[in-house]
């Protein structure tokens, strides 16, 4: 495997960064997550806006423009020859001192993995999953902006700990006042009435490229798509509950907190978002 650091591909085993750099010292930087369909890198110029937007966010300078980021990832993805796979861009305030100071990381770290990606196996995705509400808070947007997508990962590990010791594969987290967030690294929808409905990002959600693509499906699937402030009740209450990301595209929930939710199997909203969900992906990106 070749892996792209700061210009230059080098083998796994000398894919590393130094001890010193504040990505690893303080999870100061941010990241991307991106899906290859068939020699079709799904969405990148949504992602590389998104990762642009975080590092602006967070007072980052990316030494890169955004055309040559495509080239690296281009180049990153052809020299590992996949035709499907994932694409995990970081970029990282870079090595400095001990210490908080910014100042003292003179130049970003940036580091490109394309690898295979399977976060469920395939029956997750016909029998559902079943998730809990995790008693970990999403972040406080005042505190650290969920829309930032950064490397500060902690409480949703925490959140995605409380899963897994309670049997199950995913959480959902709430904000601090009890609204409906997302999920350790998915957004949520709901069906509800016949409406799919997603909490608003300002809520405390990342700006999911995923959920963008599925409300923009909305119309395909004979639904209406709106954004809503959500309470676990209205969770409970759905008809079908599903999630949505780049690792998990869109997967169904079956059960939440031990309550089953709509028929206690994949809805037939949910699988004809899947559906149209496929065909998507064999067309919208950068071809290369
Ligand atoms: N919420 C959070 C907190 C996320 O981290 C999403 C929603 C979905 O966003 P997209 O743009 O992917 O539809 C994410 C995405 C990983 C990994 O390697 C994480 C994500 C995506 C891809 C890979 O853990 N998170």
């Amino acid at each position: 495997m070749k892996v792209y650091l700061d210009g230059k591909l080098v083998e796994r085993e000398k894919a590393v960064v130094s001890v010193f750099d504040h990505g690893l010292l303080y999870g100061d930087g941010v990241f991307e997550g991106i899906r290859i369909y068939n020699k079709l890198i799904f969405r990148l110029k949504e992602h590389l806006d998104r990762l642009y937007r975080s590092a602006i966010a967070i007072e980052l300078k990316i030494p890169m423009t955004k055309a040559d980021m495509v080239k690296a990832v281009v180049r990153t993805v052809k020299a590992n020859n996949l035709r499907d796979g994932y694409v995990r861009l970081v970029i990282t305030r870079g090595p400095g001192d001990l210490g908080l100071d910014p100042r003292r990381c003179k130049k970003a770290t940036i580091f490109i993995i394309a690898d295979k990606i399977a976060l469920y196996p395939d029956e997750f995705y016909q029998k559902g999953l079943a998730i809990i509400t995790a008693r970990t808070r999403r972040n406080y947007p005042r505190s650290l902006d969920p829309r930032i997508k950064s490397l500060n990962y902690l409480n949703n590990i925490l959140a995605k700990i409380e899963a897994i010791k309670s049997g199950t594969d995913e959480a959902i987290m709430l904000t601090c006042d009890d609204h409906v967030a997302e999920c350790t690294g998915d957004n949520i929808f709901a069906v509800h009435g016949g409406e799919l409905l997603t909490p608003p990002v300002s809520v405390g959600a990342l700006e999911g490229i995923t959920r963008e693509a599925v409300m923009a499906l909305a119309d395909k699937v004979g639904m209406k798509a709106r954004e809503k402030m959500l309470k676990m009740d209205d969770i409970y209450g759905a008809e079908e509950v599903f999630l949505t990301g780049t690792a998990a595209e869109i997967i169904s929930v079956i059960t939440i907190d031990g309550r089953k939710i709509g028929t206690g199997k994949p809805g037939v909203k949910t699988l004809s978002f899947m559906k149209e969900f496929k065909k998507l992906t064999k067309s919208d990106g950068l071809r290369y």
